[in-house]
């Protein structure tokens, strides 16, 4: 379904054991060194959400190899099968042309029920390729808005486990934000308790 050009989300996208082998996959990879941390914004306050990134280090507002912001530890390596995940979903949802992206971030963040994200543009990669977005756990609400403001007009979505999200083309720098987690609303047979997003994305950086 096309929320607005370029921006398609796909609900049921992973199937259970999908969902399950890739929760079990980022719990693997949220270990230390260079695991799960809290973000501290330059205005000296702290997001909700933690997170943790592969291939890069996001750090506000810029991309490092190491945690720069956690332990110092070198950032795990991007695993080959988000590569070709990456590439599939983005390849599904808008066009064949993406079929070969050359994939090389995952950003996963972590929400407990009382987690938001506020309304922010990705603009610290120097690709347009499409962002591939992958939620696991609660359901929330994904805001969805413009290219020019925070504020409305915008579209609020459901992401619930297992739906991808992909944005490209003419929305890749619109404002987005998760202004709610419903919290107990993650399947049960997944075993989280909270929800995780995965971001695939191409910095076009250089090593
Ligand atoms: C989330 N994560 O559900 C959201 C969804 C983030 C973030 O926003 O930065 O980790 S991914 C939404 C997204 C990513 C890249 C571009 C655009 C939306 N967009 O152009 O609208 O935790
Ligand atoms: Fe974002």
């Amino acid at each position: 379904r096309t929320i607005a050009p370029g921006a398609v989300h796909l609900p049921d996208w992973l199937d259970l054991a999908e969902q399950r082998t890739l929760l079990a996959q980022c719990r693997a990879w949220a270990r230390p060194p260079a695991g799960l941390r809290e973000v501290a914004t330059p205005g000296g306050g702290r997001m909700s959400v933690r997170q943790f990134g592969l291939g890069w280090h996001w750090f506000p507002y810029g991309y490092a190899r190491t945690a720069v912001d956690g332990d110092g530890a070198p950032v795990k390596p991007m695993p080959e099968a988000l590569v070709e995940l990456g590439r599939r979903t983005a390849a599904a949802a808008v066009g064949e042309e993406f079929a070969d992206a050359p994939y090389d971030i995952a950003l996963i963040n972590f929400y407990d029920a009382d987690a938001r994200m506020g309304m922010h543009r990705d603009q610290d990669e120097k690709s347009l390729d499409p962002v591939v977005s992958l939620s696991l756990g609660d359901t929330c609400v994904f805001r969805f808005g413009n290219g020019e403001t925070r504020a409305k007009p915008y579209t609020d979505v459901e992401l619930r486990s297992g739906d991808a999200f992909v944005f490209g083309g003419k929305s890749r720098l619109n404002y987005h934000g998760v202004p709610r987690v419903h919290g107990g609303t993650a399947p049960a047979e997944l075993g989280l308790v909270g929800r995780l997003n995965i971001t695939l994305r191409v910095s076009g950086l250089e090593w």
